[in-house]
């Protein structure tokens, strides 16, 4: 068998589940901003389909989709370069991750950390859908046979189902049909933590809202929740090693570090020896200065929904340009009569 040669690509998604945060930014959407360029296609999705593996507000979903399409805008990625839209308006996720439901085994979904968190004790009541979450993850990146997938520090093992979906279908059906893609797990933030909390994730659900900073805070808020983070008595490290141990100290030098795109290290020759009576202010300055243009940018922007709803059927058309083709070859190499006219 040949190795096939895939385009370089890139793929990746957020739910619009409301609550877009600054984890999903750091983490996620600043990244996907970075990747932007000539080096790769770039494909950017609101995964709505995963957003309802719980329980989602009808008019709310719509809403927070809207709302994460005027995100990605503000934040820097531009519709006509990279492919935008919502994952329900190309059937071709969802057609492929039922193939790939049938590749999967269920030992490996059962071992899926995030499905263990979120069902928490009760897995008998929580939907199948969320189950399933991670075969249709790997549906998301594989029918674009994308190449690169950039994502926060908690879907790496998400990424290696994929992987491990891609290797089995090739092995089973003989073919070198999907790449095995590349988690691109990078920066000073792949994983944000609550400012409540240092060993918990910052995440849309936290019921807490002083946990997080969201896309939509206002600078007053964000300087405020910045002010009431959860921090230790001493002083900040001049070196990295300093920070182990100390899980909060770390999380707010971690997130300036993303903010101004330094390295820890840098961060810290400039900041070592501050208090954190003096090290928040100046963290809630940079904050401000960063978020506050994508936020009053996704405000101007959600004014024209109808604008938001053209740019996603337009990106949703250009994605189907792409999906279409994939599915028909799944299909065909999977064996259903009729494959060509998919
Ligand atoms: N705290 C985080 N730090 C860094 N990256 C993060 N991501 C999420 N939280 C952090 C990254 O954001 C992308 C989109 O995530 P998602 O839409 O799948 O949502 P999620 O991971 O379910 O986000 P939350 O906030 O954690 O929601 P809930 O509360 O529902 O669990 C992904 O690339 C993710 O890694």
């Amino acid at each position: 068998m040949t190795e096939t040669q895939f385009t370089p690509r890139v793929f990746s998604g957020i739910q619009p589940s409301g609550n877009l945060h600054l984890g999903n930014y750091l983490g996620a959407l600043k990244r996907f901003v970075d990747m932007q360029g000539p080096e790769w296609e770039t494909v950017y999705c609101m995964v709505d389909l995963h957003a309802i593996t719980t329980w989602q507000d009808p008019a709310d979903l719509m809403h927070s989709t809207r709302e994460l399409c005027a995100g990605f805008i503000a934040a820097g990625i531009d519709p006509e370069q990279s492919i935008l839209f919502n994952q329900s308006q190309v059937p071709e996720h969802a057609q492929l991750a039922w193939v790939f439901n049938c590749v999967a085994r269920m030992g490996w979904m059962q071992r899926m950390t995030q499905w263990k968190d979120k069902a928490g004790k009760n897995q008998q009541n929580a939907s199948l859908g969320l189950f399933a979450y991670p075969s249709l993850m790997a549906a998301d990146i594989l029918i674009y046979h994308a190449t690169h997938v950039p994502v926060g520090d908690d879907q790496k093992q998400h990424l290696e189902l994929t992987r491990d979906i891609a290797i089995k279908f090739n092995n089973d059906f003989g073919v070198d049909f999907f790449p095995i893609t590349e988690p691109v797990i990078e920066g000073a933030a792949t994983r944000v933590m609550s400012l409540r909390d240092g060993a918990k994730k910052m995440s849309k659900s936290d019921p807490s809202d002083m946990s997080r900073i969201n896309m939509t805070d206002d600078a007053d808020t964000i300087a405020k929740k910045i002010r009431k983070a959860k921090t230790d008595p001493d002083a900040l490290p001049s070196e990295a090693d300093g920070l182990e141990n100390r899980p909060e100290a770390r999380n707010l030098v971690n997130i300036y570090a993303a903010l101004s795109d330094l390295t820890v290290d840098q961060v810290l020759a400039e900041v070592g020896g501050k208090q954190f009576g003096e090290f928040k202010p100046m963290l809630a300055e940079l904050a401000v200065e960063k978020l506050s243009p994508i936020s009053t940018e996704m405000a101007r922007l959600m004014g024209d929904q109808a604008e938001i709803d053209k740019i996603l059927a337009r990106g949703a058309e250009r994605a189907r340009e792409v999906t279409v083709p994939v599915l028909q070859r799944t299909y065909e190499i999977v064996g259903m009569v009729g494959a060509k006219q998919v």
